[in-house]
C-alpha cells in the first residue's frame, strides 16, 4: 500500500452544504467511499484482527462493552485498536487516503493521522453498546487545537437493529464538555486498569439521531458531538473501521506528551481524573 496520502483518485469532493452541515450538526453521512473492489484487501486484514489473529496486542485487543480481561469468546464489542501499529503496511491505504481527502475539507489541510481502530459487534449480543461519550472526553485535556474528523467506514450495512452509531446533532457546540464517569463495572476507577470505556449522561433535550449506513460508505463526526450505538440484536454482524484525523502540531503535541491512544499506557489522563471529581 502507498503512503501518499495525496493522489487525485482519492478525491471525494465534498459540497459548501456538506461542509456546513458538518459544522452545525457536528457529523456527516457520505455514501460510496470506499469501493466493493477496494474493500475485499481491507477486509481479509480486518477480520484478522477481529477474530484475534493478530499476536502481541495485550489490551489494545478488547471488549469495548466490558471489562479487560474477559474471554475472547465473550466479548461483546470487539476493539482492536491502533491496527496499522501492529500491521505497518495497513497505512496508505485507499480508505485512509478517501478519508484524508475528506477531512482536509472538513478541517483544514494541516492533518495528519491521529489513531486508526477496527469495531465489531457479534450477532445477538444486545450488550454490545458503546457508551454515550465525546471522544475528547477520552483525550488529554489542554490540548489547544482540538480539531478532529473521525471516519467511520461500514463493512456492514448498519442499522439500528445491529447497533449503528447515534448522535445527539449540534451538541459539539455545547461551551462545556460534559462529565465523563468511569463505566459501572470499573472497580478502580483511578487506575482504570479494569475497563476503558467512559461514559456521560443525556438529558431529555437530547434528541437522539441513528446514523444508518450502507457497506462503504462512511460517517464522520466531530470530536465534541455526544454519541454512541447500542447493541446488536440481529444474526449478523456490524463491523466498522475507524480513522481519526487530526491537525499535524495536535498529533505531535499528544505524543510528545506520551498519549498514543494506546490502552497499553500507563498514564492516567487529567480527563480521567477531573471526571472523578465530578462523581457525585
Ligand atoms: O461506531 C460505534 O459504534 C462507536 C464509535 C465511536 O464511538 C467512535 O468512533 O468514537
Amino acid at each position: 500500500m502507498s503512503n501518499d496520502l495525496s493522489a487525485p483518485s482519492d478525491d471525494y469532493p465534498l459540497s459548501a452544504e456538506q461542509i456546513a452541515s458538518y459544522q452545525r450538526d457536528g457529523y456527516l453521512i457520505l455514501p460510496n467511499v470506499v469501493t466493493e473492489s477496494e474493500l475485499l484487501p481491507l477486509e481479509s486484514t480486518f477480520q484478522r484482527f477481529i477474530e484475534g489473529r493478530v499476536p502481541g496486542m495485550g489490551r489494545d485487543f478488547c471488549d469495548m462493552s466490558g471489562p479487560y480481561g474477559r474471554a475472547f469468546e465473550d466479548f461483546n464489542l470487539v476493539n482492536a485498536v491502533l491496527p496499522r501499529v501492529y500491521e505497518p503496511q495497513l497505512s496508505g491505504n485507499v480508505f485512509e487516503r478517501r478519508a484524508a481527502a475528506i477531512a482536509r475539507q472538513l478541517i483544514g489541510d494541516d492533518i495528519a493521522l491521529d489513531y486508526d481502530q477496527f469495531l465489531a459487534k457479534r450477532p445477538k449480543r444486545a450488550r454490545a453498546v458503546f457508551a454515550w461519550h465525546q471522544d475528547l472526553g477520552y483525550w488529554p485535556t489542554g490540548t489547544p487545537d482540538t480539531r478532529t474528523a473521525t471516519c467511520s467506514l461500514a463493512l456492514d450495512d448498519a442499522t439500528l437493529e445491529n447497533g449503528c452509531l447515534q448522535v445527539v446533532p449540534g451538541s459539539h457546540r455545547e461551551a462545556e464538555l460534559r462529565a465523563h464517569r468511569p463505566s459501572a463495572w470499573s472497580l478502580s476507577p483511578e487506575l482504570r486498569e479494569e475497563a476503558h470505556t467512559l461514559t456521560v449522561e443525556l438529558g431529555p433535550a437530547d434528541a437522539i439521531v441513528p446514523l444508518p449506513v450502507r457497506r462503504g460508505s462512511i460517517t464522520v463526526h466531530n470530536e465534541r458531538i455526544v454519541h454512541g450505538s447500542p447493541g446488536n440484536t440481529t444474526g449478523g454482524w456490524r463491523r466498522t473501521y475507524i480513522v481519526a484525523f487530526r491537525s499535524q502540531q495536535t498529533v505531535e503535541y499528544e505524543r510528545s506528551i506520551g498519549f498514543t491512544h494506546s490502552h497499553n499506557d500507563s498514564i492516567n489522563w487529567k480527563t480521567h481524573l477531573q471526571a472523578l471529581e465530578l462523581q457525585p
